[in-house]
């Protein structure tokens, strides 16, 4: 093990230097520090959880993909001091089974037309034919419907609706990342009140950035069953320390409204941070972890993101769980998978394609326990 990995903070310590040994005293004590130290030094503290407004109005269309699916469009609504906000989910469920069904939830953060909801136009990001082809429901929300993608000053988005223009910022507030995470949360509070979705069998995914969100929306909500990050990189699966390509700083610089005011401290000093990415995977466990890497993919660093998984398996290990039980950076194409945790690295470069698909619904047909099988 090189000095890289010792390095790197001990998810089993308590800050008080409590080894911690049973899933219990995980889920009471360390679980929520460990948040706690990303919430205070990384992805920030939310303004508002589940506002106490949250409306939920659907347009239905039968008929849709040849008669395969039933189409919902759902607009879900909030309200702060700051005005209203208005997500918009799209949600095709296959006609077939007739029972509550599970479905994989992509954040979008990338082409609108990615999520046509008339389906002339398909793209690989978001297959949903083929979602709807294997038996499971098919959802999507756009993350500029809950905080636009650039530096205002947290004026716009869920920022403007919830935080406190009058006060200062605090430097531990939430970014567009948790903003975005929040956002996935606000659908599942939607699943719930869906008869025809298993509201237990939610996968999340998101690519790169939204990759990143992803696993902070797992971490943070644990209704999700199933989370998978795709080439998120960066403060997203990949480890900090020792990282190639793209750094904390690179991207704090780059970024400077993804995440706290407190997180640019670790600027060229990871070894610095009480955290690593390795912890925010482990706040997933027991849950299904899904991580997927690009050969090409240098800026995400696919060893590190690797690493990440490997070193996140103490914690999967204390639920009785192996992890993916080598520490072998597995071949090209070839995915990998065991007791909950699975990963992958494709070749090519950093996007997200209907083979990357396949793989995350394999893993899901194999642990999910759906009763759906091809
Ligand atoms: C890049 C950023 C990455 C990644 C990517 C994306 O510019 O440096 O962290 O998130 O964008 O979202 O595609």
């Amino acid at each position: 093990m090189g000095t890289r990995e010792e390095s790197l903070p001990e998810a089993l310590f308590t800050v008080d230097g409590t080894k911690i040994v049973t899933a219990e005293q995980w889920e009471k004590k360390r679980r929520p520090e460990i948040l706690d130290l990303f919430r205070e030094h990384v992805y920030g503290r939310e303004a508002v959880k589940r506002p106490k407004n949250l409306g939920f109005k659907t347009v239905e269309k039968e008929g849709m993909m040849k008669g395969l699916s039933k189409r919902k469009k759902v607009n879900i609504t909030f309200e702060g001091p700051g005005g209203v906000g208005l997500l918009r989910l799209l949600l095709f469920i296959p006609t077939q089974p007739v029972k509550p069904v599970p479905v994989f939830l992509l954040i979008n953060n990338r082409r609108l037309e990615d999520e046509d909801p008339e389906r002339d136009m398909r793209s690989p990001f978001w297959p949903a034919e083929y979602i709807i082809s294997r038996g499971y429901a098919a959802a999507v929300f756009h993350v500029e419907d809950i905080d636009p993608d650039y530096n205002d000053g947290f004026q716009n988005g869920v920022h403007g609706i919830f935080d406190s223009p009058d006060q200062p910022r605090p430097s531990n507030a939430w970014g567009t990342i948790s903003a975005w995470a929040w956002g996935a949360s606000r659908v599942m509070d939607y699943f719930e009140t869906d008869p025809e979705i298993n509201s237990e069998q939610v996968a999340l995914v998101g690519h790169s950035r939204g990759g990143k969100t992803a696993l902070w929306a797992g971490a943070v909500d644990q209704r999700f069953a199933m989370v998978v990050s795709n080439n998120s990189g960066n403060t997203g699966a990949a480890l900090s320390r020792g990282k190639k390509g793209e750094t904390i700083q690179i991207i704090n610089n780059g970024f400077p409204h993804w995440f706290t005011e407190n997180y640019k401290n670790y600027n060229d000093k990871e070894y610095e941070l009480p955290v690593d990415q390795h912890m925010l995977l482990s706040l997933i466990a027991p849950r299904l972890l899904y991580v997927a890497s690009a050969s090409d993919d240098y800026w995400a660093d696919p060893e590190s993101e690797f690493l990440s998984l490997v070193h996140a398996e103490p914690v999967y290990r204390l639920f009785g769980l192996h992890g993916l039980g080598t520490r072998q950076f597995p071949t090209l194409d070839s995915p990998v998978h065991r007791d909950n945790v699975g990963y992958h690295v494709r070749t090519g470069k950093h996007d997200l394609l209907e083979y990357d698909w396949q793989c995350f619904i394999n893993f899901a047909d194999y642990y999910l326990e759906t009763g759906v099988s091809c």
